[in-house]
């Protein structure tokens, strides 16, 4: 057990639950950053970390303002300043460019540039993300792939990456990137295809809905557990030295296949109720991704515990429950059976 103080922003975002829950159990003092407008709307912006409030500190900050990031460095000994926080949904990033680029990259730079001034011996992590690869140039994505974003999203993480790198270069902070694949759980963002296909599916197989518009379903992704990734977020900044990993499962599958499982769960058949609408396609698209983690896996030790099935049967049952317990539905009466645990899950609230 350790008695080190670590910093989270992005704490009320799917990756920021989780790892506030690890480095929990690892003995950390844990804070986050959240907005003011989350601080006064707790019951609707807490829903992740509902489970967690009295065992964290959180303090009213925004990417888009340097003094509040300012503010809340210069009140606590961070050791640790884990960046999660971004706007991190790639389609969201074509409609408006410019609040994507504003705070991925300032919101980046005022917190580096806070941990300079006031605590430079703070490790640093920076989220990452395989967009960065895009357009990919070799696969699987390594390390060492060039980056040829497609989307603002991607580009703004190629700037966080390049700006994470050089305060390490620049003023020999202890600065590590995680180029991350996909990763999904229960505690999804609805937006998100793993997500909006398994509560869809959940939702018909409750007689809620008739069908789910998607977009590009030969996109194919690298898809693994969130709970397993953020792991690998806490190995990069317990090594003697900060490096850039890429982490992943090293499976590639397309979202027509992820469909199929996850309707196939429930006895049904996603040809019956997936219905392909433009609107859901993408200005460019990143057609396949799969990452090559061997570094993560050689020099931090870390792999994955989840398989993708085990992934998806958890994803549909944490929707069952909880869309059935919403509409006053009794899955035992109603006959509908659906995955036991294949692990414990951690997974409390929404
Ligand atoms: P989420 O979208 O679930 O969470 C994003 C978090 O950022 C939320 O806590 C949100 O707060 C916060 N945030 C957004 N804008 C601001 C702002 N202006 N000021 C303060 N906080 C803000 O993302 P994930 O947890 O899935 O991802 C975490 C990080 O990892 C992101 O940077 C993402 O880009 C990156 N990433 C994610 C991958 C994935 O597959 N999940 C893969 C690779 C990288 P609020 O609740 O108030 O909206
Ligand atoms: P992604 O995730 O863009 O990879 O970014 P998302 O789940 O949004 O899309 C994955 C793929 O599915 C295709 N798709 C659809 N996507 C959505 N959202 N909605 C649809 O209806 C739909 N139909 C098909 C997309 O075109 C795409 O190819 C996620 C985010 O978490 C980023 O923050 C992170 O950096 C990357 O993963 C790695």
């Amino acid at each position: 057990m350790t008695s080190k103080r670590a910093l989270i922003t992005g704490i009320t975002g799917q990756d920021g639950s989780y790892l506030a829950e690890h480095l929990l159990s690892l003995g950390y003092e844990v804070h986050g950053i959240v907005r003011r407008v989350a601080l006064e709307d707790p019951e609707r912006r807490f829903t992740r970390i509902a489970h967690l409030l009295d065992k964290i500190n959180l303090h009213a900050a925004s990417l888009e303002s340097y003094p509040s990031i300012f503010s809340v460095i210069s009140r606590f000994e961070f050791e640790e300043c884990y960046h999660l926080a971004a706007q991190s949904f790639v389609a969201e990033s074509f409609q408006d460019g410019f609040s994507t680029m504003n705070i991925n990259i300032n919101g980046t730079h005022y917190l580096l540039a806070a941990l300079k001034e006031l605590l430079p011996g703070c490790r640093f992590y920076f989220a990452g993300s395989s967009e960065m690869f895009g357009k990919v140039q070799e696969t699987p994505q390594k390390e060492t792939t060039p980056f040829h974003p497609r989307s603002p999203y991607g580009i703004s993480k190629v700037a966080g990456f390049e700006l994470t790198r050089n305060y390490r270069e620049a003023y020999g902070m202890f600065c590590a990137s995680g180029l991350l694949f996909n990763h999904e759980g229960p505690r999804r963002g609805f937006e998100f295809v793993t997500r909006k296909i398994t509560n869809a599916a959940v939702r018909i197989k409750l007689g809620l809905a008739t069908e789910v518009r998607l977009g590009n379903l030969d996109a194919t992704r690298d898809w693994g557990h969130a709970a397993d990734y953020v792991r690998a977020m806490h190995l990069m900044l317990v090594q003697p030295t900060p490096d850039d990993y890429v982490v992943a499962s090293g499976e590639t599958h397309s979202v027509r296949e992820f469909c199929e499982r996850a309707f196939a769960i429930l006895d049904l058949d996603y040809q019956d109720f997936v219905v392909v609408d433009d609107q859901f396609y993408r200005p460019a698209e990143v057609d396949v991704l799969v990452g090559d983690a061997s570094k993560a896996r050689k020099v931090l030790g870390w792999k994955p515990t989840y398989t993708l099935q085990e992934l998806i049967e958890e994803m549909v049952r944490e929707d069952l429950r909880t869309v059935a317990g919403a509409n006053g539905i009794n899955l035992e009466s109603s006959g509908i059976s659906y995955p036991e645990a294949s692990k414990a899950s951690s997974y409390i609230g929404g």
